[in-house]
């Protein structure tokens, strides 16, 4: 049974950007929805999907799963062979530990830094809670890879890439586009993240959107115009 997902646009929605990458990279079918939140109606059209209002939601013949984290879980039971989870038992608890601990956290960087690929990277300045969060997301992608990944399988954080890393997709589109310093193995993580032909196609098409967040115009004086394919 065909399976869509509703996201939001794709420039702001961090939370779409994660069941949508995984099922990409994955190679799993879906067809895709598109509301473009904080327009008029947005509220309702979302509530139309989710009784929780927001995106993602993922609709898979009669049922409706919001929450990024159990649209990846569910996914993860429905296509086993596609190992969103480690295979190996003691990976995949880690692997839902820190997915666990990106869902609930990083609030400090989460509303300093919210994502915006239409930001031109540039460094910006951080407070020093954002910048105790990014060290602590440093050390969580370092030990991950220390401990679980296998370069012969990926670059990524157990290695090929998969729902961890999913749930951490939007967390390297803010340090890159927020200009966050960050160490050479977390750089070369967030490269082999950007170098996906599934990154690619989200940010491509986030650049194209035409909704610009009214609510934070004062606060971001952009134009789609200065927006940088880099
Ligand atoms: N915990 C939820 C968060 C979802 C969320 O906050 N989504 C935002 C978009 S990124 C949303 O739907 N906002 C619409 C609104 O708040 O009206 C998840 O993991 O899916």
């Amino acid at each position: 049974m065909a399976l869509t997902l509703v996201i939001g646009n794709k420039n702001y929605s961090s939370w779409s950007l994660r069941p949508w990458i995984a099922m990409k990279v994955a190679g799993i079918a879906f067809d895709e929805v598109v509301i473009p939140l904080y327009e008029p109606g947005s509220c309702e059209a979302v509530l139309s999907y989710s009784p929780a209002a927001k995106v993602p939601v993922l609709i898979d013949g009669d049922q409706h799963i919001w929450e990024s984290l159990a649209i990846l879980e569910h996914l993860a039971e429905r296509f086993p062979a596609a190992r969103l989870w480690p295979a190996d038992a003691r990976a995949r608890s880690h692997a839902r530990v820190v997915a666990a601990e990106m869902h609930a956290g990083f609030m400090a960087l989460r509303k300093a830094c919210p994502m915006n690929l239409w930001l031109p990277p540039r460094p910006r300045p951080q407070s020093g809670e954002v910048m105790a969060e990014v060290a602590r997301i440093e050390e969580i992608w370092s030990d991950c890879r220390a401990r679980f990944g296998g370069q012969q399988d990926g670059p990524f954080l157990f290695g090929a890439y998969g729902a961890a890393d999913a749930m951490y997709a939007p967390v390297v589109a803010r340090l890159h586009h927020f200009g966050i310093p960050v160490g050479s193995g977390a750089r070369a993580y967030m490269e082999a993240v950007m170098a996906l032909p599934a990154w690619t196609e989200w940010r491509d098409a986030a650049l194209d959107e035409p909704w610009i967040m009214r609510h934070n115009e004062p606060d971001w004086p952009l134009v789609r115009g200065i927006a940088q394919r880099q």
